[in-house]
């Protein structure tokens, strides 16, 4: 019998161990030794099943009830708390890198047991112990990923970056955030070597930050308030202090200026609190607290 080379890596008493869809076992070792077919396709097919719904998806997007920058672990985190208990919210995140998780793929020094430090309450009444440890930091964003992107009213836009904010002129006259300028991340990156190769935009009433402490791409928003004269000058993230910085950060997270809600460690170089390092607890308290001033903006 001729083997291709996917069936050369299954041999034929390994088939004989499994049934699928209700198939027998032998009938299932038959298929997968020469005789497994996929239904006829045409390469036009798969091509135009992609760009009409990523198109469609940045054409209905464009207006948006939320926008969250940044899908590391405190975005994430928002965007769970938010869209899960406000289902009518269109709840878009525009994250840079290909991979979304941010920092949350591993825990420290490229280890990759994660620990989440528990809040006081919880560890007052249930446990004494100061955090948990996730066998895998990626088990942990591999779930929340997944239950983010569940949700029907979330759309992740990855590859793309936020280039700007978008600000506008309320009844009242005061200045406030109202969306993002973006752009995919590969253009953005070659701004440089490119001649103007201009953006799109995304409106909403709220947009939360949360980039990220200073790095290739991080702080993004924090920044850029400075640059717009929002915000008179960065307050600079400190050194490593865990006990400080949990609790500053969570309690920090608020909207810095109108329409623009910060989470997560960019709030440490917003505000000038502690480095986190390797735990995580602070963030998704972060992340979830976001939510509210998000809700409440988003629904006024
Ligand atoms: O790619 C960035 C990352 O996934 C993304 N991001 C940054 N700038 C962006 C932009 N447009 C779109 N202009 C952008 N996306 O934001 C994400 C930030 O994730 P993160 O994990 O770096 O931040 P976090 O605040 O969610 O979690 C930080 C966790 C900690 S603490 C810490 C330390 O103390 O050393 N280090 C990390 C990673």
């Amino acid at each position: 019998m001729s083997l291709t080379a996917v069936q050369t890596s299954v041999s034929e008493s390994q088939l004989k161990l499994v049934g699928v869809n209700g198939k027998a076992k032998t009938e299932v070792a038959e298929e997968y030794n020469g005789s497994y077919r996929f239904a006829p396709i045409e390469e036009a097919q798969v091509t135009r099943a992609m760009i009409k719904r990523y198109f469609n998806t940045m054409y209905e997007r464009a207006i948006s009830d939320v926008v969250i920058v940044g899908a590391g672990s405190a975005g994430l985190s928002c965007a769970y708390s938010l869209a899960s208990q406000r289902p009518e919210l269109k709840v878009t995140i525009i994250e840079a890198n290909v991979a979304p998780g941010g920092g949350a793929w591993l825990g420290g020094q490229l280890m990759t047991p994660m620990t989440i430090s528990s809040a006081k309450l919880v560890s007052h009444t249930k446990t004494k112990a100061p955090f948990v440890v996730v066998k895998h930091a990626a088990l942990f964003t591999s779930t929340l990923l997944s239950r983010v992107l569940s949700l029907p009213n979330v759309v992740l836009m990855n590859a793309t970056t936020v280039e700007d904010l978008i600000t506008t002129t309320d009844f009242q006259g005061q200045q406030r955030v109202a969306g993002v300028v973006t752009n995919w991340t590969l253009v953005a990156l070659n701004h440089d070597t490119q001649s103007c190769m201009d953006p799109a935009t995304i409106t909403a009433p709220v947009i939360v930050t949360a980039t990220g402490h200073d790095g290739p791409m991080g702080a993004f928003s924090a920044k850029r308030l400075v640059s717009m004269g929002f915000t008179k000058q960065l307050g600079n993230m400190r050194g490593l202090d865990m006990n400080r910085s949990e609790p500053a950060i969570v309690n920090g997270t608020r909207e810095v200026v109108p329409g623009l809600v910060m989470a997560g460690m960019e709030l440490a170089e917003h505000d000038g609190s502690n480095r986190m390092g390797p735990t995580f607890g602070g963030m998704i308290g972060s992340g979830i607290k976001a939510s509210c001033p998000a809700a409440h903006e988003a629904l006024r």
